[in-house]
């Protein structure tokens, strides 16, 4: 090992066992408050926010730390307009295919349909990008590892971001995601991954009636 490409861990703090167990408590309840939300307020908040939130996400592990994902921020309302339009033509397909039918039979618990106005009404959306390959300095194609593991990661750590700021969002995933990169004009060794709707919820909004599993669903120690 090379140590001197080491440095001291900064930034460690180690709590008391009351402690620990008062912060997993709380930091649970705060969590379970989570919920994805398809009706959003217009209302739109200082970008400097979501900038703070992608540094978290993009503090996420990564397969040899190649942090393999890009986000688009979009606020522009024409970009969204014509997000919108596209996934509402794909949805549109989807919802009316005969062999997606069980599929959108599972779906009715959620109450989704073909309609996707929130990608216009929700302040900002977030394009989640997962780069299966980039270039090195010497202009060398560089395959990267573990790339939807590590992006699932940081996109799990931005909507942990998100919901701790205050704000809530909805995982967005079209079909046929494909039409992202050009809409945005992201290159072809990004793979769409997902697009995080974010914002405040609208007034009285509802939520589907869920449970989530317990632990002895989701657990097993050994
Ligand atoms: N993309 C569609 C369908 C959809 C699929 C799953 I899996 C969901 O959890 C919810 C919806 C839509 O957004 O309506």
């Amino acid at each position: 090992m090379k140590k001197e490409k080491f440095i001291p861990l900064e930034g460690y703090l180690e709590f008391s066992l009351d402690e620990m167990k008062e912060r997993s408590k709380k930091f649970l309840s705060e969590m379970k408050k989570r919920r994805s939300i398809r009706e959003f307020s217009q209302r739109s908040f200082p970008r400097k926010i979501i900038e703070n939130c992608l540094l978290s996400a993009s503090s996420a592990p990564s397969g040899a730390n190649r942090q393999p994902w890009q986000f688009v921020v979009v606020s522009d309302s024409k970009v969204k307009k014509e997000i919108r339009q596209e996934a509402e033509k794909r949805e549109q397909e989807f919802y009316q295919n005969l062999s997606t039918k069980k599929w959108v039979k599972e779906l009715e618990p959620l109450g989704t349909d073909a309609s996707k106005h929130f990608l216009e009404e929700a302040p900002y959306l977030i394009a989640v990008f997962a780069q299966r390959y980039t270039w090195s300095e010497n202009g060398e194609k560089q395959l990267n590892y573990y790339v939807p593991e590590s992006v699932g990661i940081a996109t799990g750590m931005l909507i942990t971001a998100i919901h701790n700021t205050g704000l809530a969002c909805l995982t967005y995933t079209p079909p046929k995601i494909g039409f992202i990169n050009q809409i945005l004009h992201r290159p072809t060794n990004e793979r769409p991954f997902m697009i995080l709707v974010v914002g405040f919820p609208a007034k009285n909004v509802l939520v589907p009636k869920i449970t989530r599993k317990n632990l002895s669903e989701i657990v097993q120690f050994i």
